[in-house]
């Protein structure tokens, strides 16, 4: 049996990491996550970029995976699992999870944003959010940026293939802590929709995939995932 868990944002929010849109941390509150998690926020300000990412990959090497990742790791006993997920957190990762597809990047991988070479030089920490820091410079002069995906960039390809193969062949989709807004990703389960394959979404509110879901759990990631999977012949029929 293949499943495939499709997730956001609110899988890590019992980790303790802000959710894409409720991050009201003092200094960031002001901040529009879509515009400075965007190829025109970096172009035009990349000190304060710069700084909002150094924030988060701070924070996310000081939480750890909750009972939500956990959960999904442990199915690869059960079931071929496959994870994609659109947080640049690496928490399925340090869970257990094996094959884990970022559709959206990730924060532990750094690049020149000119020559595009691999930045491996250790990444300043910063535990307090400061508004502005200067991005590290390559050699060839340009900027070193993080690995994600910023508003108005293309998926990364092969990321991608595997998030499309791995919705298309999976028996079950769960999907997981996310609002379901932002594309092309958020067409990976209207696609499992399409297939015909039984879509569960967890998820404390409404979504505009809630709709057309097989079912909806109103419930938290940690509280609904761990006996998932148990729950499923009474769940599905
Ligand atoms: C693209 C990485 C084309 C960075 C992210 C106008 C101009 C330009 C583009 C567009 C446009 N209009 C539309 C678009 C397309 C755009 C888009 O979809 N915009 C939306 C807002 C309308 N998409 C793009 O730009 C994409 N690229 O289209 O490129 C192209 C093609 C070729 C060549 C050039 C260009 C790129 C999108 C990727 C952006 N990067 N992240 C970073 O993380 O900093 S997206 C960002 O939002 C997150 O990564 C996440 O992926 C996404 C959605 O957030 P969620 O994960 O869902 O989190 P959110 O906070 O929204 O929701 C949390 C949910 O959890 C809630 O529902 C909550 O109820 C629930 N929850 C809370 N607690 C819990 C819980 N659930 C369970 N348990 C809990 N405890
Ligand atoms: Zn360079």
């Amino acid at each position: 049996m293949q499943v495939t868990v499709f997730s956001g944002a609110g899988i890590s929010a019992e980790s303790g990491v802000p959710t894409f849109r409720d991050v009201e941390t003092g200094l960031w509150a002001h901040v529009d996550p879509y515009e400075i998690s965007s190829s025109h926020g970096w172009q035009t300000h990349p000190d304060r970029v710069w700084a909002w990412y150094l924030w988060r990959h701070h924070m996310m090497r000081t939480v750890d995976p909750n009972d939500a990742h956990r959960a999904v790791a442990a199915w690869e006993d059960y079931a071929q699992v496959h994870v994609v997920t659109q947080n640049v957190d690496n928490l399925h990762e340090r869970a257990g999870s094996s094959r884990v597809h970022h559709v959206h990047g990730s924060l532990f991988e750094f690049h020149c944003d000119r020559c595009r070479s691999v930045y491996t030089d250790e990444v300043p920490d910063m535990p307090e959010a400061l508004e502005s820091v200067d991005p590290p410079r390559c050699r060839c002069g340009g900027l070193i940026r993080p690995d994600v995906v910023w508003f108005g960039e293309p998926l990364p390809d092969e990321a991608w293939q595997r998030s499309v193969d791995a919705v298309v062949n999976a028996d079950l989709v769960v999907v997981v802590g996310t609002s379901s807004v932002v594309y092309p990703a958020a067409g990976l389960p209207e696609l499992a929709v399409a297939h015909g394959t039984p879509v569960i979404e967890v998820n404390p509110e409404r979504t505009p995939l809630s709709d057309s879901a097989t079912l909806t759990l109103r419930e938290t990631a940690s509280s609904a995932l761990p006996g998932l999977l148990q729950r499923l012949p009474a769940l599905l029929g």
